[in-house]
């Protein structure tokens, strides 16, 4: 069972997770990107699927073309934990390639 962290914990450790934001009203990670075509943006979460599968730790998302809205929030700790951190981080890793 993994912890949630508070929210100035959350927001003092932004830093480490550049594009992402706090959403306290879902206690989640929250990034918005725009990605060149509808293409793009499924293969990109695809790609995060398989992660998330991986980690068994999964994103709430929502896609409309190229936009893709994404949450990492731990439902077990009812929060933002250090599973949501390192699923963010390799999502930014993923578009950095
Ligand atoms: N994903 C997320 N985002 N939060 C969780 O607490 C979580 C999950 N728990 N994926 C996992 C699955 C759990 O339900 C299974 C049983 O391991």
């Amino acid at each position: 069972m993994v912890a949630a962290l508070d929210e100035a914990r959350v927001t003092e450790r932004l830093g480490e997770v550049p594009g992402w934001t706090l959403d306290a009203t879902r206690g989640a990670l929250y990034r918005q990107l725009r990605l060149k075509d509808f293409a793009s943006a499924f293969a990109l979460m695809t790609r995060i699927a398989l992660a998330a599968e991986q980690a068994d730790h999964h994103p709430e998302w929502s896609n409309v073309y190229n936009r893709l809205d994404i949450w990492l929030t731990t439902h077990d700790a009812g929060g933002v934990s250090e599973r949501d951190f390192a699923l963010a981080r390799a999502i930014n890793a993923m578009l950095e390639e």
